[in-house]
């Protein structure tokens, strides 16, 4: 089907010519047929020498219904302009050409009526002469008389060419059906009629009645007199509306599937002619069926033709949609058309922002791409995107929350997030960083997910630190580079350190000089971790402490317990020499320290995975260090600080993180079997070869915790991780902050 609309002056014969064509009557009021003038839109329909069906909507040609008249051709995709041929172009003609053409409307037909009372020539050149010059161009024209009949099979034929080149609209596009009438049907209630101009809507579905978005479920749909299950557009519907009272929709309102539009008060748009020198403060404007005043506010100079525009009433719209813009004031003389730009404009604040919107939207197309509006607005919820209406594929949303975001704009915003978490530090160097809710109101984002998302991203390439999240908050990690290769010897103690070696965001002096304080401390008795007497005479509270153990520089065990970045590592030495299992008495005594460090160490080496604790409290060493693997790995600089190295080798390296620490704990390997570095008695056995059956390495990924002699370490598969996460931030690689 296809829905063409009439245009014409007055009383030039287009609600005749519609009832010759049609066979029905499109005067529907009484008034109209007793006064013989069209006042209101009329719908009658017929069906073409080739099948296919069009509806005609027959508007008023009289200048005091112009906005009638524009409600019916607003949504048409076509236009049959009538020119009598007694009676030429006159005044409604040229004000209903300039209204197709302030619409864009491409496909039309010119019916020179009343050719039995005159020569249709003249009449058809001066027409045609007009028609040429607006967005309808060269059209076919067909003179007719309503009363003889001459020129309708002719009509015919050039409708028939008409539709066959009109446009196939997508039914899957967004259903938006303006209301052009609106009635109650005893029996079955509201029902709303409009021109559906694409899209589909099916029985049973629900749309919303905007402005109030007042849900509106369709109980059933008639398409020229007849029900049907859904209806695809072009095509006139007609919608029984379940609940909505019969006195609720009115012309101008729009049944819309929900999520798919943008209600706005607020738009862009670029004028289609240059501005008339005055202008009305207050211009209508009409889109559909709907009309609505609006102001209207140049942005730029004239020549760019790009305006804002403040609606009085919100409508559904999209980008790309073409509006109406008259002076309600000057009948026929102002007529604007405007296309929709932008439906969600920022706010103009800074001085000169109008004129900068206009340069930048002068280089739009008429129907932006996502790439445009996401340069313009720099974040945008897909679902918004969507319901602004724009086509082409969107770009990959940079959280799961669904925002997508400019590249340029994207890159700015992780610069500044580094700035700022930097500046913070510099501020307040033992803070245990920025939470991300303050960077998010900082940098003035509507969501936190975008600073999460912000701080997973690796930074530029340049950037003295890597950002993360840690424990929920921002902080920069460790300096992606090595220092240069210039370390003190091995023996140096942790006070020589020369102050050049620490890293750009090191702890604050008197933090750094306590730390290595207690590592000298350690440096004798790596176990006996310093008094809390120690630690307070020290000037090492809990927030030092904190600073100092995400630095990498002390081993936090508890609150109150540190111990040099790599004790576990000693501990698990020392603890691999113990008959298996042992008592945390045996283990107190091989560690050389008191039950006040053992028991919280032990239960610290527990959780990290590196011994298991069994039944009768005894424990065993899971994972023993691999000492050669780690100093060569040391030695080429990829060592892991998260204290797999022995004390002495981190106090060397104090506030220098080393790069490419596992997550893991890969320098530890499996007990007793042959790839250990310290192999202890028996060797491999059974283990990796029962690990290799299929059957026996499911089963054994699945008994970590069997008796120690058999389901210990080396029985483990070879494909299970044997930590799955470090037990503290010491371990952490810097990108995984
Ligand atoms: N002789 C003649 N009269 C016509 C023709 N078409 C319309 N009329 C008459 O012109 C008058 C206005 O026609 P109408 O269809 O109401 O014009 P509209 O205002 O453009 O809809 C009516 O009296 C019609 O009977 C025609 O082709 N020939
Ligand atoms: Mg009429």
């Amino acid at each position: 089907m296809q829905v063409i609309a009439t245009a014409g002056h007055v009383d030039h014969g287009k609600s005749a010519l519609v009832r010759a064509l049609t066979g029905m009557e499109p005067d529907r009021w009484a008034e109209e047929r007793r006064r013989g003038l069209t006042i209101d839109l009329g719908f009658a329909w017929m069906a073409l020498p080739d099948g296919e069906r069009v509806a005609f909507v027959d508007v008023p040609g009289h200048e005091r219904f112009v906005p009638n008249m524009l409600a019916g051709v607003g949504p048409a995709p076509a236009v049959l302009v009538v020119v009598a041929a007694d009676g030429g172009w006159m005044p409604q003609s040229a004000e209903h050409l300039a209204a197709i053409d302030a619409m864009g409307i491409r496909h039309g037909l010119l019916a020179v009526t009343r050719c039995d009372l005159a020569d249709p020539g003249p009449a058809t050149r001066q027409a045609l002469e007009h028609l040429s010059r607006t967005s309808l161009g060269a059209v076919e024209a067909v003179a007719v008389s309503a009363v003889t009949g001459a020129g309708l099979p002719e009509l015919r034929a050039a409708l028939v060419r008409l539709v066959a080149a009109l446009p196939r609209p997508d039914a899957a596009a967004p259903v938006r059906l303006w209301v052009d009438r609106s009635f109650s049907i005893r029996g079955s209630g509201t029902v709303v009629t409009g021109t559906l101009p694409a899209g589909t809507i099916r029985s049973g579905q629900e749309l919303l009645l905007t402005p109030s978005l007042r849900p509106a479920r369709i109980r059933g749909i008639e398409s020229l007199n007849q029900s049907a299950a859904s209806v695809s557009g072009v095509a006139r519907v007609a919608l029984n509306l379940r609940g909505i009272p019969a006195d609720v929709p009115a012309r101008g309102m729009a049944l819309v599937e929900a999520g798919r539009w943008t209600m706005t008060k607020l738009l862009d748009v670029r004028l289609t002619q240059p501005l008339p020198p005055r202008l009305p403060p207050e211009l209508t404007l009409h889109v559909g069926s709907a009309r609505t005043l609006t102001r209207l506010r140049l942005l730029g100079s004239a020549d760019t033709a790009i305006a804002r525009l403040t609606l009085r009433e919100a409508l559904p719209l999209h980008v790309g949609d073409r509006l109406l813009l008259r002076d309600p004031g000057s009948a026929g003389v102002t007529i604007l058309g405007a296309t929709v730009l932008d439906v969600a404009p920022p706010a103009l604040v800074r001085r000169g922002a109008a004129a900068a919107a206009g340069r930048e939207l002068a280089a739009w197309p008429d129907l932006p791409a996502p790439a445009d509006l996401l340069r313009r607005h720099g974040l945008l919820r897909a679902s918004a995107v969507t319901a602004m209406g724009v086509t082409g594929s969107l770009p990959p949303p940079v959280t799961a929350s669904g925002w997508l975001a400019d590249p340029a704009r994207w890159a700015e915003l992780r610069r500044q997030l580094g700035e700022l978490v930097a500046a913070h530090a510099r501020r307040d160097p033992l803070a245990i960083g920025l939470p991300p809710e303050a960077a998010r109101a900082a940098l003035r984002l509507p969501d936190r997910a975008l600073v999460e998302a912000l701080a997973r991203l690796p930074g530029p390439q340049d950037a003295p630190a890597q950002l993360g999240l840690d424990g929920g908050y921002l902080r920069l990690g460790e300096p992606r580079k090595p220092l240069p290769a210039q370390e003190p010897a091995p023996a140096l103690p942790p006070a020589a350190l020369p102050p050049a070696a620490l890293p750009p965001a090191a702890l604050p002096p008197r933090v750094a000089a306590a730390v290595r304080a207690v590592l000298a401390d350690l440096a004798g008795a790596p176990f006996m971790a310093p008094e809390a007497g120690r630690l307070r005479e020290l000037g090492l509270d809990g927030r030092a402490i904190g600073a100092a153990a995400r630095a990498g520089l002390l081993l936090r065990i508890t609150e109150q317990i540190v111990l040099a970045p790599g004790a576990e590592t000693e501990a698990a030495r020392a603890l691999a020499g113990l008959p298996q299992p042992f008592t945390a008495a045996e283990a107190r005594q091989a560690l050389g320290t008191t039950r006040r460090v053992a028991i919280p160490l032990l239960e610290y080496l527990d959780r990290a995975g590196i011994t298991q604790r069994l039944p009768d409290d005894r424990r065993r060493v899971r994972l023993t260090p691999a000492l050669p693997t780690l100093r060569s790995r040391k030695k080429s600089g990829s060592a892991c600080i998260g204290g797999l190295g022995p004390p002495s080798a981190q106090t060397r390296d104090l506030g220098r993180p080393y790069e490419g620490c596992p997550r893991t704990h890969k320098e530890f390997q499996h007990d007793r079997c042959g790839r250990s570095a310290r192999p202890r008695t028996g060797g491999c056995g059974g283990g990796h070869l029962r690990g290799a059956s299929p059957r026996a390495g499911h089963a054994v990924g699945r008994r970590a915790g069997g008796p120690p002699d058999r389901a210990g370490p080396h029985l483990r598969g070879p494909e299970e991780r044997p930590v799955q996460r470090g037990p503290g931030p010491a371990h952490r690689r810097p990108d995984d902050l």
